[in-house]
């Protein structure tokens, strides 16, 4: 549903990620992006501009922590505005006495009487008992089509025709609950091509008659633009408590979730995936905020980078580098800091774009050479790491026996040590040095 978006915004992130410190001018640029490709997924123009200059107002003069890149801190701003744009995780209430009324409200073909048999069977699997109510009597197929998927689901249907005026069917229908022995009462309502009159007052009756405890307004996502107008107007008349937002596993381009949750301040409690009866979902705004970023899960990555590495000790070792002072210690310590983000493999996969490098890198191999690589030098004694010349055969030997690895191995450690002094000299000199920041997390 967010590909569209997702895209985008890979794109900016990964311009992004090139660059050192970010200036005012880059956010502008950034944000121009993220406002496009919002504005592109039909997201409304007042809820885009709220967001950018919410991001914005973050981004600007940000202080540049320690252990993340500007552009990882760009990418975690656009993340978490994401999060409490789209709002807090809701639950259905069915707290206080039962029975317990649910009515489903929305436009035609929106799903509402899908959405009314997905939620009486999350229900009958949490231990409820609940009864539908076919209170679309416009649409004779409407009453029918609601006792099929009743049945699918084992669930009872109460209905009473078409000549009886749905507000009287929904009163019927709590008695009815009263009596017997549902909990939670789901009404499934007629719905309209556009919003009318005629339709809001049927509606308001139902709700004065019946005394809901949720009103669901059911949206297509598919709809964009036009959800916003759709969600108002309901909220006006019937006083929403929720959203169920349908058809998200279509090609929608995502925009309704984004703003009728920000225009009607109307939390979304559910996600329709899917035709059939099961594909019902709680609505969870961070896996929907980092999905329509794209951003894999590289912001799991940021957390971990934020926490896990000694960025003052990078630092020290860095410029120890450029000196040319950089010893086998040192690149020990390098290691283990990279060590502390996770196996390589999984840091690879964290990675947009890397993924596919894994299947190149056989990952455990990866993983191993590290250990390998610490356990050679650990062998050693502080001094051969300080100053590796004065290994000669026999000291190589005995740092071999303790290690476990071959005299070969320890030679071809060392080779690659005295080749990486080279290079890093050379980036001392002042060639190259932009080069540097990737290898030890963001020398500045
Ligand atoms: N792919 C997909 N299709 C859905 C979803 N929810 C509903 N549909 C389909 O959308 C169509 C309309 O669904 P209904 O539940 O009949 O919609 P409604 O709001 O009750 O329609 P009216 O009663 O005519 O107002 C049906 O073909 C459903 O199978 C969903 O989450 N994903
Ligand atoms: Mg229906």
């Amino acid at each position: 549903m967010f590909e569209n978006l997702q895209d985008k915004l890979q794109g900016v992130f990964r311009r992004l990620s090139g660059r050192g410190r970010l200036g005012e001018a880059d956010v502008d640029a950034a944000l121009r992006e993220v406002r496009l490709a919002l504005l592109e997924a039909d997201v409304n123009f007042k809820v885009v501009k709220d967001f950018i200059g919410r991001v914005r107002e973050r981004a600007v003069g940000v202080e540049v922590t320690h252990s993340l890149t500007p552009a990882q801190q760009v990418i975690k701003i656009v993340n978490e505005e994401l999060i409490a744009t789209l709002g807090e995780p809701a639950r259905l209430d069915l707290d206080g006495p039962s029975p317990h009324v649910i009515m489903l409200v929305g436009l035609q073909g929106s799903g509402k009487t899908t959405a009314a048999s997905k939620l009486a069977l999350f229900l009958r699997k949490s231990n409820h008992r609940p009864l539908l109510v076919a209170a679309d009597t416009r649409r004779p197929a409407a009453i029918d089509q609601l006792q099929v998927l009743g049945k699918q689901i084992d669930v009872p249907v109460h209905a009473e025709g078409t000549n009886v005026p749905p507000p009287q069917i929904c009163a019927n229908a709590v008695k009815l609950a009263r009596q017997g022995a549902f909990d939670v009462i789901i009404l499934d309502t007629a719905g309209r091509l556009h919003v009318d009159d005629a339709l809001m007052d049927e509606l308001a009756q139902v709700k004065a008659k019946t005394d809901p405890q949720e009103v669901l307004l059911v949206a297509d996502a598919m709809t964009g633009q036009d959800a916003v107008r759709v969600a108002e107007a309901f909220h006006q008349r019937t006083g929403l408590t929720g959203l169920i937002l349908t058809k998200i596993d279509g090609d929608a381009r995502g925009g309704a979730a984004i703003s009728i949750r920000a225009v009607t301040g109307v939390p979304i409690k559910f996600l329709g995936t899917g035709e059939k009866t099961g594909d019902l979902e709680r609505f969870h705004p961070d896996r929907m905020a980092s999905r329509i970023l794209g951003m894999g899960d590289i912001l799991t990555l940021i957390e971990r980078a934020e926490s896990a590495v000694d960025q003052e000790k990078a630092q020290r070792a860095g410029e120890r580098l450029l000196a040319g002072e950089f010893n086998l210690e040192d690149f020990r310590d390098q290691l283990g800091e990279v060590k502390k983000l996770g196996p390589l493999s999984q840091l690879l996969e964290m990675i947009p774009g890397m993924g596919s490098l894994k299947q190149d890198l056989s990952p455990d191999v990866t993983d191993q050479q590290l250990k390998r690589i610490e356990a050679i030098i650990n062998s050693m004694t502080p001094l051969e790491r300080r100053n590796p010349k004065v290994l000669n055969g026999s000291r190589k030997r005995r740092v071999a026996r303790g290690s476990g690895a071959s005299v070969q191995e320890v030679n071809q450690l060392l080779g690659q040590f005295r080749q990486m002094q080279r290079m890093m000299k050379q980036f001392g000199d002042g060639k190259g040095r932009r080069g540097l920041p990737n290898i030890f997390g963001g020398l500045r």
